[in-house]
């Protein structure tokens, strides 16, 4: 099939690239590469640098596609309460464009990155698709509308769409220096460069991490499992780990202590973060099948042939 992957420059963009170049599809990207980054198209695919605020262009590269794989968004929540505009624009506007597009062009399929974040801080857990959708930032606000759009488009407009609610995600070429970027990305750059860590909080705090390869092979399943379409899902692995516990399976990898200090929790963070991946697993095939400790492992083999 041809693909279109909005956002294939960016971190989980570029391995869906990859995948499906390796499955013999043809794949375009469309990324403004303000947070991608040219370097991380893989060599094969089609690279248009665009903005899919802009509709006509959008509307282009989605000519002749198949299955549009969404990623592209303004994916800092920080940056989406400093400048709520801008990511309603991109996130928002930006993913009504894509539907457009993918009616206009009669494009058989949308599958849209949403995020864990459209549940906001109710703290029961784990977290169920049928959960309170309660969404405390514009960016969890942004993801939760871009979904109802995605998941409506099917008996609107007949488009099939199905929304993948992803949880921590993490593997090699996931940006390690902004102030926001994943822990993991954070602690196993430190790790690898013999700087210390800081912990908001007590480190008691867990997420559902998974690795990259595993929302990839997500994203191939929900573009062609016959029924997904019309349905959001979670995708994680369904377990929890701490930070503390990160730190000790991150200095057991690298074979050193890695010295960390204490700050304060960091404002509106979630105490515990975990999904139940049943209906992925029953509707979808989904298996999660790499580890934290094993994508531990090769996040950290990534960075050793980098550095
Ligand atoms: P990323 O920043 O690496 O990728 C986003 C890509 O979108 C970048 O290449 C960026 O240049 C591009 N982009 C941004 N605005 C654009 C615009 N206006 N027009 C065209 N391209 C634009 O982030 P990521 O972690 O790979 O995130 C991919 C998707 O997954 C996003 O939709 C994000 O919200 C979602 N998500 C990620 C996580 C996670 O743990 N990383 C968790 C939940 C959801
Ligand atoms: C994730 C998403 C975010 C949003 C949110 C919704 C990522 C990178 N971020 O934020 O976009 O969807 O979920 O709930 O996926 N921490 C440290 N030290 C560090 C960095 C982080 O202690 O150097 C802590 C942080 O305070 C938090 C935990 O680690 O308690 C995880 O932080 P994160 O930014 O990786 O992810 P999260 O779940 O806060």
């Amino acid at each position: 099939m041809r693909a279109l992957v909005t956002g294939g420059a960016g971190f989980i963009g570029s391995h869906l690239v990859q995948r499906l170049l390796r499955e013999g599809h043809a794949v375009r990207v469309l990324d403004d590469l303000s947070t991608g980054k040219r370097d991380n198209v893989p060599e094969g695919a089609e690279l248009v640098v665009g903005d899919i605020r802009n509709a006509a262009m959008v509307d282009e590269v989605a000519g002749g596609c198949e299955v549009i794989f969404h990623e592209a968004a303004v994916v800092s929540v920080p940056a989406s309460i400093e400048d709520p505009q801008r990511s309603h624009d991109v996130n928002i506007q930006g993913t009504l464009n894509v539907l457009l597009a993918a009616r206009r062009q009669k494009v058989r399929r949308v599958v849209f990155a949403s995020s864990a974040a459209i549940y906001g801080e109710e703290p029961t857990l784990p977290k169920g698709e049928l959960s309170i959708t309660a969404p405390i930032s514009p960016y969890g606000i942004e993801k939760l509308a871009g979904e109802h759009y995605v998941l409506s488009w099917p008996r609107l407009y007949g488009v099939e769409g199905v929304s993948l609610r992803y949880f921590n995600v993490f593997g090699p070429r996931q940006d390690p220096r902004s102030p926001y970027s994943g822990v993991i990305s954070v602690f196993a750059d430190r790790a690898m460069t013999g700087r210390e860590v800081s912990i908001y909080g007590d480190g008691e705090q867990s997420r559902d991490f998974v690795f990259v390869e595993d929302v990839v092979s997500a994203n191939l399943l929900a573009a062609t499992v016959p029924g997904a379409s019309g349905r959001a899902f979670n995708i994680a692995r369904g377990e929890r780990t701490s930070l503390n516990a990160l730190l000790g399976t991150i200095a057991k990898i690298v074979g050193r202590e890695i010295s960390a200090k204490h700050e304060p929790a960091r404002e509106g963070d979630i105490r515990h973060s975990l999904a139940d991946i049943t209906r992925a697993r029953s509707e979808l095939g989904y298996a999660p099948s790499v580890s934290v400790e094993a994508g531990l492992r090769r996040l950290i083999e990534h960075l050793g042939e980098r550095h």
